[in-house]
């Protein structure tokens, strides 16, 4: 067998990983990328935060979506092709492609094949007329549509859920003006964004009772352990949700609860009891403040609804 076919092809993805935690974990003050957080453990966590009492985002979103859904629509009009970045398994597409007038083709995005075809099966199932045409991309680059919105008369954009806020503002920016090229002039964008609230509320959505937000922030370490043969003792490191005022973000932090060493790709690491390895952040926003970043991404703010207790917003921004 040749050398290229017996290559695993999970091989540059470990690569990938342990390049950034030993980036992250020689840093000044120690972080790993969120997007790691994502193994097939830490996105079937995820799932059930989502459903926790605590974790308001998600309903409160499907709510908006719910009850705004026929002012979306009209706002949007017939014809649209629904282009979603980051699709996960598809369920608030169903959500609103169910609610649009007349949509023409589904275009879930996103680099992760297994999940593009999980969303595009829930849809398919859930709307058999509809068309279908996964793209495989990175999302967080410009695209190339390439003729699969064909037959639509508007592109709009669809990026809900508040992952914008687990983007560094300069970041979301450039998500966003990378976006609009993708999507052409004329597009729009729905987008949900999480905005300012009483700190308790986010400190508990992030550090919930029964422990699952906690479990998904050391599922990190356990992954190290499993793809990059780091020796992190779980049981030495507890879950932090920390509010940044000055930021507006809720960080994750994990907090080693006393002093040890960790190895990694040959080196080892060195923490006193008390340092920390920052893990997300998941920015709130205020309305105006959200307003700003689209403008300076080159979209306009149409329309914002939020629930009645003002937690969430969705946004429709135009191009
Ligand atoms: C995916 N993202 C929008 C979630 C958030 O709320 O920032 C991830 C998450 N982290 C902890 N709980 C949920």
């Amino acid at each position: 067998m040749s050398g290229a076919l017996s290559r695993d092809p999970a091989e540059p993805q470990r690569a990938a990983l342990m390049a950034d935690a030993l980036t992250g974990l020689s840093a000044m003050r120690k972080t790993l990328p969120c997007k790691w957080l994502y193994d097939a453990e830490g996105t079937r966590l995820f799932e059930a935060i989502t459903n926790l009492p605590e974790y308001y985002p998600t309903r409160t979103e499907v709510g908006i979506l719910e009850e705004c859904g026929p002012e979306i629509a009209r706002a949007v009009g017939p014809g649209a092709a629904v282009v979603e970045f980051g699709p996960g398994d598809g369920a608030k597409a169903v959500q609103l492609l169910r609610q649009l007038d007349a949509p023409v083709v589904y275009l879930p995005v996103d680099i992760a094949p297994e999940w593009l075809a999980a969303a595009a099966s829930r849809v398919a199932e859930a709307l058999p007329a509809l068309r279908v045409q996964p793209v495989v991309a990175d999302f967080t680059q410009p695209f190339d549509l390439a003729g699969r919105a064909e037959g639509s008369t508007t592109h709009l954009g669809f990026f809900p859920g508040s992952t914008i806020g687990n983007f560094e503002p300069t970041e979301a920016v450039t998500f966003l003006r990378r976006a609009r090229t993708s999507l052409r002039a004329g597009a729009r964008m729905l987008l949900g964004a999480d905005l300012v609230k009483d700190i308790r509320v986010l400190q508990a959505a992030y550090d919930d009772a029964a422990g699952v937000t906690a479990a998904f922030n050391l599922n990190l370490l356990a992954r190290l352990n499993r793809e990059a043969g780091a020796d992190f003792d779980l049981s030495g490191f507890g879950h932090e949700a920390r509010w940044n005022a000055a930021a507006s973000r809720i960080e994750m932090h994990l907090v080693a609860r006393r002093a040890q060493s960790v190895r990694l790709g040959g080196r080892v690491f060195r923490f006193a009891a008390g340092d920390s390895i920052h893990t997300e952040s998941s920015h709130k926003y205020h309305p105006e403040h959200l307003r700003a970043l689209a403008e300076a991404a080159g979209w306009q703010a149409i329309t914002m609804w939020t629930d009645p207790g003002g937690k969430f917003s969705v946004w429709l921004l135009e191009s």
